[in-house]
């Protein structure tokens, strides 16, 4: 299997380079934001504890998302790999992630991670939040408070890929086809 772990602050082009991989790759996509708002709009109990934190702009507890991956990883047994899209967020939840894969004789091929600077994040989350009705994408101020949390929380997960040898960086300014292709290069080269 293929397994990548798509990597970034907020807003740096997961989701959108994530739509383009998949098709060429022909892998899962396994956004743990994406199954986070599917839980909210169906209303469940998790999603509604989910909710408030996700609006302030704060981690959902890694216990949570560990378990819907875990889901995940059950219900798609033979597959060409993962895109492990917004996971893992913290070191925990990385090295989760490890265990989970193990336990079916997988692991992780690399990391791709998406280097914008907090300018621009900003810029593209604030276009987004006009018409995406996500509360997070309104508001600079939770804007700020997901990249804080990003910086404290998130940022070590590259250096527990990069122990394993693991990470590689592309810059995530420009056209999305062009990030596109030097995410390709680097995935050619782990394949
Ligand atoms: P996510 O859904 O993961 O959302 P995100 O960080 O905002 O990134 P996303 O992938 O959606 O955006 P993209 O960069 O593609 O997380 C939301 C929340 O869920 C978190 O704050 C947290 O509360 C919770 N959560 C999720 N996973 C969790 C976990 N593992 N542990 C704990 N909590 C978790 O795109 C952003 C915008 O930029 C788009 O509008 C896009 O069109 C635009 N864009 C993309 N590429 C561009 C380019 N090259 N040029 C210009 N614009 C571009």
């Amino acid at each position: 299997m293929l397994n990548l772990v798509l990597f970034g602050p907020p807003g740096a082009g997961k989701g959108t380079q994530s739509q383009k991989l998949i098709e060429k790759y022909q892998l899962i996509h396994l956004s743990t934001g994406d199954l986070l708002r599917s839980e909210i709009s169906n209303g469940t109990t998790l999603g509604l504890e989910a909710k408030k934190l996700m609006d302030e702009g704060k981690l959902v507890p890694d216990e949570v998302v560990i378990g819907m991956i875990n889901n995940q990883l059950a219900k798609n047994p033979d597959v060409n790999g993962f895109i492990f899209d917004g996971f893992p967020r913290t070191v925990a939840q990385a090295e989760a992630l490890d265990a989970l894969l193990q336990k079916h004789n997988e692991q992780i091929a690399g990391m791709i991670s998406l280097e914008v600077n907090e300018d621009e994040l900003e810029k593209r989350l604030l276009l987004r939040g006009k018409d995406s009705g996500r509360a997070d994408d309104a508001n600079p101020e939770i804007i700020r408070k997901r990249i804080a949390e990003y910086q404290s929380k998130t940022t070590p997960v590259a250096n527990f890929y990069k122990q394993q040898g693991k990470l590689n960086t592309v810059y995530g300014i420009g056209t999305i086809d062009d990030i596109f292709n030097k995410i390709s290069e680097v995935i050619e080269k782990l394949k």
